[in-house]
């Protein structure tokens, strides 16, 4: 069944839908704008933009509960914006500033937080893979009964501490949802040139994790798979793998020669299966929501983007002495 119909035939509240909508929203103005000020020079380093890939972190987060941990990759800014960190304090941490996360010492792929259960952004490809299973042992431990989200791409899917990881978690039980945002490319390799494999999601079975494929540009259907992993991990089964099909607009990161894919393919992507789109026409259709009130949310949304955007440029850079707290050695070795 296309997308579309599949999410228009889910039993789902006008209430429910114009929450999703606006999550989503924030995330693709949130990442247009810092786009905007990377190109302005106000933003430096590595900054790796999530449009297109909205409905997998809203749809997931929808199936969270309170206390739940996420840890993901240098895309992380969606991840953030998603579970609630304050979009002030991303934008400000994005260029650089006092008033950042990481009070402007970490950039875009270097964000925590512990209030909303946030473990970065990773900048080492699969990494946060095994992180991601230690902070599901934590909870093991302790013995309550929460959850860790743990995000990777199609490209990590391919390491090797993805599968000892695999190994560890089911041998343990460890109540961890590996999710691989198969966005179709680890940047400028297409998936179809790494592996043979056609679906990423069942290589889990050689260790005996259940897992499913999801439509990842139809939040419905990620919210309800989420649910389904939910439901597994917390009633103590183990891991579980969700491989959410998924797509990236933008390039991999700022700088990409775009020689890989075509625009009609990207170009074909937004006009059939944007998942923001999907909502709004389920939103129209289905009479919950008119034009106007669309128009109005958006107007509310970009209002929020421009304020983070303002308090980015106007927190100061972080002073000098700034360079000697919050890290491992405080000596440098002298030279000889
Ligand atoms: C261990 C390691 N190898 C290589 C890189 C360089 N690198 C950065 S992102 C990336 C592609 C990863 O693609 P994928 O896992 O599909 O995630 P996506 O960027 O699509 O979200 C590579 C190879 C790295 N950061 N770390
Ligand atoms: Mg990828």
């Amino acid at each position: 069944m296309p997308p579309k119909q599949a999410a228009a035939k889910s039993n789902v509240s006008a209430e429910e839908l114009l929450g999703h909508y606006r999550e989503m929203l924030l995330i693709r103005r949130f990442e247009e704008k810092a786009g905007q000020l990377y190109g302005m020079g106000l933003i430096g380093g590595f900054c790796h933009l999530y449009i297109g890939q909205e409905a997998v972190v809203v749809g997931l987060e929808a199936a969270a509960g309170e206390g739940d941990k996420r840890v993901t990759s240098y895309r992380d800014h969606g991840h953030m914006l998603a579970c609630g960190m304050d979009p002030k304090g991303i934008m400000a941490e994005l260029t650089g500033r006092e008033g950042g996360f990481s009070k402007g010492k970490g950039g875009s792929m270097h964000m925590f937080s512990k209030e909303k259960h946030f473990y970065g952004g990773h900048g080492i490809v699969g990494a946060q893979v095994p992180l991601g299973a230690g902070l599901a042992f934590a909870d093991k431990y302790k013995g309550n009964d929460r959850v860790t989200f743990a995000y990777f791409g199609d490209g990590a899917a391919n390491q090797g501490q993805v599968y000892e990881t695999y190994n560890m978690a089911q041998l343990w039980d460890l109540p961890v949802i590996f999710v691989i945002e198969n966005n179709g490319y680890a940047m400028g390799t297409s998936v179809v040139r790494s592996t043979k494999s056609p679906s990423l999601w069942e290589r889990g079975a050689a260790y005996g994790i259940k897992g499913e494929e999801v439509d990842g540009m139809n939040v419905l259907a990620v919210k309800e798979a989420g649910e389904r992993a939910v439901a597994h991990c917390r009633s103590g089964k183990g891991p579980y793998i969700l491989e959410v099909k998924t797509y990236r607009y933008r390039g991999h990161s700022m700088s990409d020669p775009a020689k890989y894919r075509t625009r009609d393919e990207v170009q074909k992507m937004r006009d059939e299966r944007d998942p923001i789109e999907q909502v709004r026409d389920m939103l129209l259709t289905g009479k919950h929501a008119t034009d106007d009130d669309l128009k109005a949310i958006d107007k509310e949304i970009k209002a929020v983007v421009n304020e983070a955007a303002e308090f980015s440029k106007e927190s100061p850079e972080p002073h000098l002495d700034e360079l000697w707290t919050d890290i491992y050695a405080t000596e440098i070795p002298q030279e000889a």
